[in-house]
Formats: structure tokens, C-alpha cells, sequence
């Protein structure tokens, strides 16, 4: 790659994977993926690079060219992988930002890593990016960048996404580097979260914990002005849509409806093996109904593809152990020669299968304890033109904010989950496409395009004046 560029993405990971030809040799791919087809267009129009990790422990690689994207990797050491990502980045972070579903854990080593790599990736960033580029961070494992970045590059436009929810100050509080974090995202020019209710926690968070007065969306510090708005992050709705309407996508669908036993109903969960997806809710509440006989053996089929998933985190492992023992209980106990209730598997899939997975499922089952959006829940809508479908929704989603038509549940309430998904089952055509139309509607217009523009749109358009700070009240926001 030569020169500098004056668009530059930053990710804990590049947009690519490394496959092994039968031969030996290695190339990369482009991976799957929202993100990366959102922002392959501005990468092309404006000579854009993405900074990230490319997967493989204690190697060093030249920035390379793929696919039209300069790709700069950002090396790691596999303690680093240990102490930054699996540390602090998925056993401290994910369990905090997440309302604690799962412990979160404390160590300083894994601090002393997360800034040890946050900084090596500012300083990549520092490097590829020409005078007064567009910088645009991306997600927690990033947090110090912003700040970091700017020191060494004050000509810069940073911004910055979270992509997971940001919790209530009570929460943030427990964090002993919490004061770093915050400087960290407050070097940024514009934070943009989920949702306007992960946005206003981190406005109320910079006044209690750093006194800095706020006013609507806007952080007034000492020199600058900081922007935080919510921006919901949604999928690439026209690619789906047209990849359902292929022949060979349908008779897959109706295949897997076979394949299946060719129930009246046919329900489906599509996770990361992620704690915070609550499967283990949606599975009991699948077992209580064949207890109860409100479903008769043979009814209803539940497909769990569960995405392997941070193997190398304990929680996981436990997770992964504790759902196949709930599957494989409620196969044992109702089960019949012919009828197998509940399809597991821990495996990933390309986007046609899952597509075509999507169509065969009368029922998509979302029931995260807390999701940052959850882009499952919008896949499936996207490929319903058929109007047919139902979704059943946490509350506790992002997704639930914009997708008001779906049978929404508290997944803690497992009557509420059975209630609901038996309110799916039965509903009549006229009231799912009722429901569809307008969720497709919503996710149509919105899809992650826009998610893109309206981020970087916001990103370049100039802020107030630090003078406003002096009309900024205490008490507002
Ligand atoms: P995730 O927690 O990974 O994302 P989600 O938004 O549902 O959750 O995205 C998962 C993606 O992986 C989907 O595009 C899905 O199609 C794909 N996927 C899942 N299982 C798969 C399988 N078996 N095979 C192939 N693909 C599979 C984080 C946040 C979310 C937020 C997104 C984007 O936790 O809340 O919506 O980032 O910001």
C-alpha cells in the first residue's frame, strides 16, 4: 500500500479471513458482514484503510490490498490476545456494558494490556492517516483510541461507535480505570451509540464522574465540543430481499422444512453461543410448552444454530455445556421415533444458508437479556416479502426500540416467552403481514447505508462553539 489515506476505519479486527488453499497457500477474504459493505463504498470513493488485527497470534504482516480496501493488520502476541481481547475486552467489558448478566472481571494485567494495544493501534492509525482525515473507531475493545489518536493527531475528525449498549453510571461505576475510559472516548469528535438511551448515560456519566456540563447532545469540554447521538445500526435489507427471492434460496427453505419433518411450525434462534442471547430462556420456555401439551409432539420443531463463539473464555465454555445438557434434555424427554423437538447445532453458516433458513421459520425467537441492537432480528425481516412470519422480541434489544410489531417479551419472564410464542403460532396470515408490513417498512428505509451516512455525515458537520459551554446547564440533557 502506498501513501496515506484520508478515510480510515479502526476495528479490533480487519474486515478480512485467511483461508488455506487444499495446495498450502493463503489468501483472504472479504468476511460476511454489515460493517464491511456499509463502508466498502466510501473506502473505494475516498481512498479509504482499515486498521485491525487479522486473527493469527505473534505475526507480523505488511499492510496489503484487498478487494479494493488497503488493510493495515495491527500485530498481536497471543498474551495479548489472552489479556486485552479475552481479558478486559470480553471478561471485563462485555459482562459490564451487558447489566452484568455474568461477572465482570477486575485485573490489572488485563488493564495494563488494553492500553499497552489501544495505543499500538492509535499510533497505526496516527501513521496511515493524511492531514485532517476522517478517523472512524469502532466498538469496545477501542475505547482509548479516540483520545490517544488525538494527542498525536489533533488535525484529525475522530469518531467513534459503540456497537454494544452503554450502561447506567451505577454500573460504570464499579470500573476501577473508569476515569480512563471516559477520557478515552472524549478525544473523539462525535460518540455515537446504539440508542439516545446509552448516549444519555454517557452524558451523565462525563458530568458525574469529570464535572463536564452538557447541553442536548452536546459535551462541553475545556477546548472542544464532544457530540453523542444515537445512531441504531440495521443490515443490508435490499441484498437480502433479493437473495430470498432466488429459486435456489426458496427450495432450499422448503428442503429445510422437509429435512425437518415438515412441522406446522417451525421456530428458530440464530445466536453467537453468547450469554447475553439468552437461549437457555427461549429453550425452557420451548420445554415447558411440549410439557404442558399447549404444543403437541410433532407440532413444532426449535432450530438453535448457536455460532461458536470465545471458546477460550470460561463463561463460555460453561455456556456451551450448559445448553447442550438443556437440549439434550428436552429431546430426551420428548422426543418420539420421528419427531425430534429441538435441532441444535454449534456451527457457522454462509449467508444463503442462513438466508434460506430464515424463510423456512415460521417463528424467529430474539431473547437477549441485553443486546446493543441484535441484526438477527433484522435479517429475518428482510427476508420476508412473503409477509409471512412472525418475530418474538426482547424488550431488552436495541432492535425492540424501532420494531415495535414484534411480539415483544421480558425473557426473564419465561411465561411472558411461552405466552408469546404461542401468540406467534396461532396468529392468523392476516395479522403477521399486518405485522411484517410495517417492520419491513422500518428496516427497509433504515438499513445500514444510512446507519453509515448519518454517522459520517454528523461526523463532518462542524459542532457548536466551546463558547456555548457558558449557556450549557448543569441539569440538562
Ligand atoms: P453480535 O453480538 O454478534 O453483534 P448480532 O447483531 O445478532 O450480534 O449479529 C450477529 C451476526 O452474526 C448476524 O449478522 C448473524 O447473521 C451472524 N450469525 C449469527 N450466527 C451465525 C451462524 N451460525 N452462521 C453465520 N452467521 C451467523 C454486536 C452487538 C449487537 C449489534 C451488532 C452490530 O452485540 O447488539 O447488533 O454488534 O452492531
Amino acid at each position: 500500500m502506498t501513501g496515506r489515506s484520508s478515510f480510515l476505519i479502526v476495528a479490533n479486527r480487519l474486515p478480512v479471513d485467511r483461508t488455506i488453499e487444499p495446495d498450502g497457500t493463503a489468501s483472504w477474504r472479504r468476511s460476511p458482514g454489515g460493517l464491511v459493505t456499509a463502508i466498502a463504498p466510501v473506502m473505494q470513493r475516498r481512498h479509504g484503510a482499515w486498521a485491525g488485527w487479522h486473527g493469527a497470534p505473534d505475526e507480523k504482516l505488511e499492510p496489503f490490498e484487498q478487494g479494493g480496501m488497503n488493510l493495515i493488520p495491527v500485530p498481536l502476541s497471543a498474551r495479548e490476545v489472552e489479556l486485552y481481547y479475552e481479558g478486559f475486552s470480553n471478561a471485563t467489558l462485555w459482562p459490564l456494558y451487558h447489566d452484568v448478566v455474568a461477572p465482570p472481571v477486575f485485573e490489572r494485567e488485563m488493564w495494563e494490556a488494553y492500553r499497552e494495544v489501544n495505543e499500538r493501534f492509535a499510533n497505526a492509525a496516527a501513521e496511515a492517516a493524511e492531514e485532517g482525515a476522517v478517523v472512524w473507531v469502532q466498538d469496545y475493545q477501542l475505547q482509548l483510541v479516540p483520545a490517544m489518536l488525538r494527542r498525536i493527531r489533533p488535525d484529525l475528525r475522530i469518531g467513534f461507535f459503540l456497537h454494544i449498549p452503554f450502561p447506567p453510571v451505577e454500573l460504570f461505576w464499579r470500573l476501577p480505570w473508569r476515569k480512563d475510559l471516559v477520557e478515552g472516548l472524549l478525544g473523539a469528535d462525535l460518540v455515537g451509540f446504539q440508542l439516545p438511551g446509552g448516549a444519555s448515560n454517557f452524558r451523565r456519566l462525563c458530568r458525574r464522574l469529570l464535572g463536564l456540563p452538557y447541553k442536548g447532545n452536546e459535551i462541553f469540554l475545556d477546548d472542544r465540543v464532544v457530540r453523542t447521538q444515537a445512531f441504531p445500526i440495521s443490515v443490508d435489507f435490499g441484498q437480502l430481499d433479493a437473495l430470498v427471492r432466488d429459486p435456489n434460496i426458496v427450495a432450499r427453505a422448503k428442503e429445510i422444512r422437509m429435512e425437518l419433518g415438515d412441522p406446522e411450525h417451525v421456530l428458530l434462534g440464530v445466536d453467537r453461543l453468547d450469554y447475553t442471547k439468552g437461549i437457555g430462556q427461549r429453550l425452557e420456555a420451548f420445554g415447558e410448552l411440549l410439557k404442558d401439551h399447549r404444543l403437541e409432539a410433532g407440532e413444532a420443531v426449535f432450530v438453535q444454530i448457536a455460532t461458536p463463539s470465545r471458546e477460550r473464555v470460561d463463561e463460555y465454555r460453561r455456556l456451551r455445556d450448559d445448553i447442550e445438557l438443556q437440549v439434550g434434555r428436552i429431546n430426551g424427554e420428548h422426543a418420539q421415533l420421528g419427531y425430534q423437538p429441538v435441532w441444535y447445532f454449534h456451527q457457522s453458516y454462509d449467508h444463503e444458508e442462513l438466508a434460506a433458513l430464515y424463510l423456512a421459520a415460521d417463528v424467529m425467537v430474539v431473547t437477549p437479556l441485553r443486546d446493543g441492537m441484535n441484526l438477527v432480528a433484522k435479517e429475518y425481516i428482510s427476508c420476508h416479502h412473503d409477509l409471512h412470519g412472525a418475530l418474538v422480541l426482547s424488550e431488552f434489544a436495541g432492535a425492540a426500540d424501532e420494531l415495535r410489531q414484534a411480539y415483544l417479551v421480558n425473557p426473564y419472564d419465561v411465561e411472558d416467552v411461552k405466552r408469546q410464542m404461542v401468540a406467534a403460532m396461532r396468529a392468523t396470515p392476516h395479522e403477521l403481514a399486518r405485522r411484517m408490513r410495517t417492520m419491513r417498512r422500518r428496516v427497509a428505509t433504515y438499513d445500514v447505508d444510512r446507519w453509515a451516512s448519518e454517522f459520517l455525515t454528523a461526523l463532518e458537520s462542524p459542532a457548536s462553539e466551546p463558547s456555548m459551554r457558558r449557556s450549557a446547564s448543569w441539569r440538562s440533557g
